[in-house]
């Protein structure tokens, strides 16, 4: 029987979530409608729309965000997306206040190579809730939330199985795929269970975060992510729709620079019926905001001296407009990125800010001359083109931003007691996969390009 290949497997497993997503959360729907519409002028007016992706490729991109509350639900998440070939890259940590101050670790699985990414390039943004930080919980609580989850299951036996399967063979033969496909989609689909009104209560004094991971039996896809061409149209467009957005875009500035790294901005989780059941054993109807709307646009890939120099132009805009408005803090942002950020692709290629792929210039006109032995002079005298990377990853601080913008409340968090000590290692013990680092595979690219388009120039290495 023919098998449906991984990348199959993840670009329908993409499509279901996002219908059922749709069903779910209408307001999602017209996000997508109105980033369809966008990236259609952009794509009409631009000729050069298509330089960090394709139009096809952006308009079935999508990434989505699920948080789990143990580390075997994590392994087990890792499994189902390793069905995908999805392979978790990054560690984000958002429980530091000056990040976030949001109970979770975090890591987002996605595909690695550029063939994968180009055939699909869902994510999904995964969280895993830090029960043994006492900043967050005490003891007693730490120990009722660990019964709590070691009694749950949020994946079924057989999606595991099926899980495990297509990731050692490479894909599923038709029925188990469809059979797959359905499990996973119903893994994250909200559940209609009753939830506990005095234990979600409690979870959520500490941290509404907590509440959504903890204090339901199952886990459910929190927001799913289009991608757009223009996020600062897209904001206006939304807000004359009706639909209030959070008051920022965040990440790097809108400026007459290139668009590098993400930028993201979303709509507030809508208030949806749910059941409760009562500490008197009662079934009663209430409301809860856990799902919301987010949208993205993706710029440049840098290059850890870009990411340092990114991070500290936010450091300084954070300090000057400290309490200020979001308009104040995004005009004094365009200024100092005026004066510190590389306004040109071929100054951030030149001060080695971003990284780029390099095709040979088949057509250069022959003039006897060797290529010269170094990077700059190939692109200057014409040998090599370079072309940008698209950021595939995530910001630490816009997540936080994206979580706390959605929480009813900001919580209780003792800033004087320790965290737990969590890093990539001991994610990816946890995970029982390595954890990718997402700056080595881009590097990775840009070096496999260099070489190949010197060897196919018949020149050394640069
Ligand atoms: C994840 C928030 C982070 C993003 O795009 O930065 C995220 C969550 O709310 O679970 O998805
Ligand atoms: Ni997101």
């Amino acid at each position: 029987m023919a098998l449906t290949p991984t990348w199959r497997l993840r670009a329908a497993f993409a499509r279901r979530l996002s219908a059922m997503y749709g069903t779910e959360v209408p307001a999602y729907t017209t996000l997508l409608e109105v980033t369809g519409q966008i990236n259609d002028e952009v794509a009409g007016r631009d000729p050069d729309a298509g330089r960090l992706g394709s139009l096809d490729r952006v308009t079935a991109e999508r990434h989505g965000a699920i948080r789990v509350g143990t580390p075997t639900e994590l392994r087990q998440a890792g499994q189902v997306f390793a069905a995908l070939g999805m392979h978790p890259v990054g560690f984000y940590d958002l429980r530091d206040g000056d990040v976030g101050a949001v109970p979770v670790v975090s890591t987002a699985f996605r595909p690695l190579d550029a063939t994968e990414l180009d055939r699909n390039p869902f994510r999904v943004f995964t969280s895993l809730l830090t029960t043994g930080d006492r900043r967050f919980f005490d003891a007693d609580l730490e120990s009722r939330l660990t019964a709590f989850l070691a009694r749950r299951r949020l994946f079924p036996p057989e999606l595991l199985d099926l899980a495990a399967r297509a990731e050692r063979e490479h894909g599923l033969d038709e029925a188990a795929a469809e059979r797959f496909l359905t499990l996973a989609v119903d893994a994250f689909t909200l559940s209609t269970e009753p939830v506990d009104r005095a234990w979600y209560a409690e979870l959520e004094r500490i941290s509404a975060v907590a509440a959504d991971i903890g204090g339901v039996t199952t886990t459910h896809v929190n927001h799913l992510t289009p991608r757009v061409l223009d996020i600062d149209a897209l904001y206006r467009r939304m807000e004359e729709r009706g639909i209030t957005m959070i008051d920022r875009i965040q990440g790097p500035p809108r400026w007459a620079g290139p668009d590098v790294l993400l930028r993201q901005t979303s709509f507030r989780a809508l208030a949806e019926p749910r059941t409760f059941r009562d500490p008197d054993g009662r079934l009663t109807r209430g409301a809860l905001r856990v799902r919301f709307g987010e949208v993205e646009a993706r710029g440049i890939a840098l290059t850890r001296t870009g990411r340092a120099r990114y991070d500290a132009l936010t450091a300084e805009t954070d300090r000057r407009t400290a309490g200020r408005p979001d308009a104040e803090r995004q005009a004094t942002a365009r200024t100092l990125w005026e004066r510190d950020f590389p306004r040109t692709e071929a100054q951030l290629h030149a001060e080695r800010l971003a990284f780029f792929t390099y095709r040979p210039v088949a057509d250069r006109p022959r003039d006897g001359r060797r290529p010269p032995a170094d990077r700059a002079a190939l692109l200057a005298d014409g040998w090599l083109t370079a072309h940008p990377l698209v950021y595939e990853d995530f910001l630490p601080r816009s997540a936080a931003g994206i979580f706390r913008s959605n929480l009813t409340g900001d919580g209780t968090r003792d800033p004087h007691r320790d965290g737990t000590p969590f890093d990539a290692h001991r994610l990816a013990e946890a995970l029982g996969r390595p954890v990718h680092d997402p700056f080595a595979g881009y590097a990775a690219q840009q070096d496999r390009s260099l070489r190949a388009a010197l060897t196919a120039l018949g020149a050394d290495e640069a």
